[in-house]
C-alpha cells in the first residue's frame, strides 16, 4: 500500500535490490513476495527487528514506484532504466565485478561505459539515502553493487554514521589489481566509518591494497582519513536466524511435507541435497559431475541413493548464466538416460525457485547436504541445513573455498576442483560411522546456535558506533 511521502528513519538499510519481488496477478493485482538470495535471507531479519528504511531497486526497469511499509519497516524504491539495468547491475556488477571478486572462476569483463554506468547508479543510491536519512543516522550500505556509495554519501552528508558490508568475498590482491578503476572504488569504501568482510582474509588483503595504493596511512586495522575519521576494516562472518529456521523445520506443516517428500522419492537409504542460485561460483558442474560418475560406477546405487539439486534461477539474462543452464541440463539428462533402472533417476534436478518451508523440509530429510562452492562469500545453505536438520545422523560436505568453512570446522572438507576426492568424502559422508557423524553435527550445531544473524548485526552495529565515538 503506497506510503504518503517518504519520511526520515534513522536507521537505513541500502541495497541493490529490495527484500521483495512484486508480482502482478491476471486481474492486475499487485503484490510484494521476499525475494530470494543471501543477502536477504540475513538483512529481512535485521530490519524486522529495528524497523527503518530498505532503499533499493524493486525490480522493474523503466517504472518508478512509491515508497510504501512493508512489515514494519519503509520500503523506498530506486528506479533504474533499461540501459542502467543492463549496464549497471547485469555489466558492471555482475560481469564484471562478480568474477573478478569470486577468483576469475568466470572472465571478469571490463567496459568503460558500464562503469559510468555503474558511478551514475551509485549516485543515485546515495542521493536518495541522504534525502531520507534523519540528521545523525545509520546508513548501512550492502554490497558489491554499491561500492561507491559510502564515499558519495559522506560527501552529501557528514553527520551520518556509515556502514558497508561485502557480503562476497574481496580478491586475492594480484586479482583486484586488475580491475581499471581500483583506485577509485578503494575510496569509495574508505568513505565508510566501518567496512566489514565475511572473513579475516578480504579485510586483510583490502587493508594491504590500501597501504600500497594509496597515500593514507593504516594503523592495524584503521585508516586514518585526511578529515581526521578512521575507517576502520575487520571480519564480521554472516549468519542465519537459526532459531527461526529450527522453529520452521519442526512445525508440523513442514514435517508432513518432509513425509511426502520421502514417499514420492520411495523412501531411499541415502539422500544428497544440494540447493543454490544457478551461479558459476557455487561449483555446479563439479558436484553434478562427481555424482555422475558415483552412480556409473555403481560406488553408489540409484535404488539406494539419490541427489536432489535445487537451483534457483538467478541473473538469467546475463550470457554466462544462460550457457551454465544448458551445460546442467545436459550433463543431468545424459547422467539420467544412462540409469538401467525405470524407477526415480538418480538425480532429481529442480531449476525453480521453493518456498522456504519445502527448503526446511529438504533440510529435515538430506542425510548429506553438499556444499561445494569454487569460491562464496560465506554460503548461508550451509547453516540452514545445521539449523534444520533435526536428527543427529546428517552430514555437511562443505567447500574450503566458503567462507563457511573458516567456522563449520567439523564439516566433511573438500576441494571441488579434485574430483576424485570430492567424490571420495561423498561416499564417506554417507556412509560415516554414525558416532563419528554425531559428533561432527553437534559441534556444528553449536557454532550455528551461538552465531546466529542477530549476533552478527549486533556486533558490526556496535562496533560502527563505537567506531564513530572515537
Ligand atoms: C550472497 C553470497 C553469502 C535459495 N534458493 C531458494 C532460496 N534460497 C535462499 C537460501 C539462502 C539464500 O537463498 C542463498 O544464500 P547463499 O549464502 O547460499 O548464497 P548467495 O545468494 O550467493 O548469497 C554468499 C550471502 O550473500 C549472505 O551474505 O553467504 O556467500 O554469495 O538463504 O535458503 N530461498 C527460497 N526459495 C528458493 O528456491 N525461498
Amino acid at each position: 500500500m503506497p506510503a504518503p511521502t517518504p519520511s526520515t528513519a534513522t536507521f537505513l538499510v541500502v541495497a541493490n535490490r529490495l527484500p521483495v519481488d512484486r508480482s502482478i496477478d491476471e486481474a492486475g493485482n499487485v503484490s510484494w513476495r521476499t525475494s530470494p538470495g543471501g543477502l536477504v535471507t540475513a538483512l529481512e531479519p535485521v530490519m524486522r527487528k529495528h524497523g527503518g528504511a530498505w532503499v533499493g531497486w524493486h525490480g522493474a526497469p523503466d517504472e518508478v514506484v512509491e515508497t510504501f511499509e512493508h512489515d514494519g519497516f519503509t520500503i523506498v524504491p530506486v528506479p533504474l532504466s533499461t540501459d542502467e539495468v543492463e549496464e549497471y547491475y547485469e555489466g558492471f556488477s555482475n560481469a564484471t565485478l562478480w568474477p573478478l571478486y569470486h577468483d576469475s572462476v568466470a572472465f571478469p569483463e571490463f567496459h568503460r561505459e558500464w562503469w559510468d554506468a555503474y558511478q551514475s547508479v551509485n549516485r543515485r543510491f546515495a542521493e536518495k539515502a541522504a534525502e531520507i536519512a534523519d540528521e545523525g543516522a545509520t546508513v548501512w550500505v550492502q554490497d558489491y553493487q554499491l561500492q561507491l556509495v559510502p564515499q558519495m554519501l559522506r560527501e552529501l552528508r557528514p553527520d551520518l554514521n556509515i556502514g558497508f558490508f561485502l557480503h562476497i568475498p574481496f580478491p586475492p590482491i594480484e586479482l583486484y589489481l586488475q580491475l581499471p578503476w581500483r583506485r577509485q572504488i578503494l575510496e569509495g569504501l574508505l568513505g565508510a566509518d566501518l567496512v566489514g568482510f565475511q572473513t579475516v582474509g578480504g579485510s586483510r588483503n583490502f587493508l594491504q591494497l590500501v597501504k600500497t595504493h594509496t597515500p593514507l596511512k593504516v594503523n592495524r586495522d584503521a585508516v586514518e582519513m585526511p578529515d581526521g575519521r578512521q575507517s576502520v576494516s575487520r571480519a564480521f562472518p554472516i549468519s542465519i536466524d537459526t532459531q527461526g529456521f529450527r522453529d520452521l523445520a519442526n512445525s508440523p506443516e513442514v514435517i508432513a511435507m518432509a513425509e511426502e517428500l520421502l514417499d514420492d522419492l520411495g523412501h531411499p537409504e541415502t539422500i544428497f541435497l544440494g540447493v543454490d542460485r544457478l551461479d558459476y561460483t557455487k561449483g555446479l558442474r563439479q558436484k553434478v559431475r562427481a555424482f555422475g560418475e558415483l552412480f556409473d560406477s555403481g560406488e553408489l546405487d540409484p535404488s539406494k541413493s539419490v541427489f536432489i539439486q535445487v537451483a534457483t534461477p538467478s541473473r538469467e539474462r546475463v550470457e554466462e548464466y544462460v550457457r551454465l543452464r544448458n551445460d546442467i541440463d545436459l550433463l543431468v539428462g545424459r547422467i539420467n538416460s544412462h540409469t538401467e533402472s525405470l524407477g526415480r533417476a538418480p538425480i532429481v534436478y529442480r531449476h525453480a525457485s521453493f518456498g522456504r518451508d519445502t527448503l526446511a523440509a529438504m533440510y529435515r530429510i538430506a542425510d548429506v547436504m553438499v556444499v561445494t562452492p569454487l569460491r562464496d562469500g560465506m554460503n548461508l545453505v550451509a547453516k540452514e541445513y545445521i539449523a534444520c536438520h533435526a536428527s543427529d545422523d546428517g552430514a555437511l560436505v562443505l567447500s574450503e573455498f566458503a567462507g563457511a568453512a573458516r567456522e563449520l570446522k567439523q564439516a566433511y572438507m573438500v576441494n571441488p576442483y579434485d574430483l576424485n576426492g570430492l567424490k571420495s568424502t561423498l561416499v564417506k559422508a554417507g556412509s560415516d560411522d554414525p558416532a563419528e557423524k554425531r559428533r561432527r553435527l553437534r559441534a556444528l550445531r553449536k557454532q550455528v546456535n551461538t552465531h546466529t544473524i542477530d549476533a552478527w548485526a549486533d556486533n558490526f552495529l556496535t562496533a560502527l558506533t563505537a567506531n564513530r565515538a572515537l
